[in-house]
C-alpha cells in the first residue's frame, strides 16, 4: 500500500484521517527551502562533533544523531513548532490529553554504507495498549531528498492497527518514504517503521520530532536538552511543547514546580511563561484559533 501524499495546502483533518487509516502520510514541500538549508548548516558542527556518541546496534555505527537540536539549530523551531504539524497533532493527541509535548527530537544523518535499522514502534516504552488511543505522533522532516536507495524512512502501512499484545504484523510489507527535501513524513507512534539502508554514495539527513500525550514521560528529557536559558529564546508555544508548562489544571494537573499545590500558579520556571498561555490544547488556545 503506497503512502498517501498531501501538500502544504491540504487540510489537517484529511491528513489525520489518512494517519488513522494507514498509520503514515507524506506532506510534500511543507518547509521552505531556505529554512531547511539553514537548519542543515546549523546542525552540521554538532553532528560532526558528537553524532557518533549514540552508536549502538539499534542506532547504527554509520549514523550520526543528536538530541539537543534546538540548542544548536534554533532555526529548527520553524519545523518543530510548524502550524501544520501542531494542527495534525491536535487532531490525533488532544482527544486524550489536556496538552501534549515533545517526547524526542533527533537529527539523524545516515551515512553511505549504513545497514537498515530494525523496524520498531516509538510507543514501545509505554506499557499501554488501548485501541483507539494514540500515544504519540512522529514527524520526520526530510533535510535531504529521501529515496529508498539512500535510507528513506521505512514504514509498514496498516501496522498501527495491530495491538502489541496481539500478533506481529507482517514486517516484510514495508514502503520507503520517497520524498523531496522539505517534505515531512507523519506517522503514528503505534506504526512500525525504521531507517533504511543507505546504498547511495551520499548521506541522508532528517529531523525526527515525536509528540506525545502530556501525561506520559518524555522519551528524551527536553529540560536537559533545552534548559531554561535556551528555552527562554523560544516562542511560548514551542516552550510549552518542550514541556515548560503543566498538563491540565484540575484533576489532570501534572508537572507542578516544587511539588506544592499552590506553587503551580507561578510555575515553570518564569511566572510570565504561564501567563502567555503558550500551552497547546488549552481552552484559551482553541478560542484564539477559532477567532471567537
Ligand atoms: O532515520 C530514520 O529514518 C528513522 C529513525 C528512527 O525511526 C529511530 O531512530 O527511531
Amino acid at each position: 500500500m503506497p503512502i498517501s501524499e498531501f501538500d502544504r495546502s491540504s487540510d489537517p483533518e484529511s491528513i489525520a484521517s489518512a494517519l488513522r487509516r494507514d498509520g503514515a502520510a507524506v506532506v510534500t514541500g511543507l518547509a521552505d527551502v531556505e529554512v531547511v538549508e539553514t537548519v542543515r548548516t546549523e546542525l552540521r558542527p554538532e553532528l560532526d562533533a558528537s553524532g557518533l556518541r549514540t552508536e549502538s546496534d539499534f542506532n547504527g555505527s554509520k549514523t550520526l544523531r543528536i538530541s539537543n537540536v534546538l540548542s544548536v539549530a534554533p532555526s529548527a523551531a520553524a519545523l518543530v513548532d510548524h502550524d501544520m504539524v501542531v494542527a495534525v497533532a491536535d487532531e490525533v493527541l488532544l482527544p486524550h490529553c489536556a496538552t501534549y509535548q515533545i517526547s524526542s527530537l533527533t537529527a539523524i544523518e545516515i551515512l553511505p554504507g549504513e545497514g537498515a535499522q530494525a523496524l520498531h514502534r516509538d510507543d514501545t516504552p509505554f506499557p499501554i495498549d488501548n485501541a483507539g488511543m494514540e500515544l504519540q505522533i512522529g514527524v520526520m522532516w526530510a533535510l535531504d531528498d529521501f529515496t529508498e536507495e539512500n535510507g528513506g524512512t521505512r514504514v509498514v502501512p496498516g501496522s498501527h492497527r495491530i495491538l502489541r499484545s496481539w500478533h506481529l504484523p507482517d514486517l516484510s510489507k514495508w514502503e520507503a518514504a520517497d520524498m523531496s527535501k522539505g517534505s515531512a513524513l507523519f506517522y503514528l507512534g503505534s506504526m512500525w517503521h525504521g531507517g533504511g539502508a543507505n546504498r547511495s554514495n551520499a548521506s541522508r539527513m532528517g529531523l525526527i520530532n515525536v509528540y506525545s500525550l502530556g501525561w506520559l514521560r518524555q522519551e528524551s528529557n527536553q529540560y536537559l536538552n533545552h534548559p531554561p536559558e535556551i528555552a527562554a529564546k523560544f516562542a511560548p508555544r514551542l516552550r510549552a511543547l518542550l514541556g515548560y508548562t503543566p498538563h491540565g489544571s484540575g484533576d489532570d494537573l501534572l508537572g507542578t514546580f516544587r511539588g506544592k499545590c499552590t506553587a503551580w500558579v507561578d510555575t515553570p520556571p518564569e511566572p510570565q511563561w504561564r501567563e502567555e498561555r503558550g500551552q497547546v490544547g488549552t481552552a484559551a488556545d482553541a478560542k484564539a484559533q477559532s477567532g471567537v
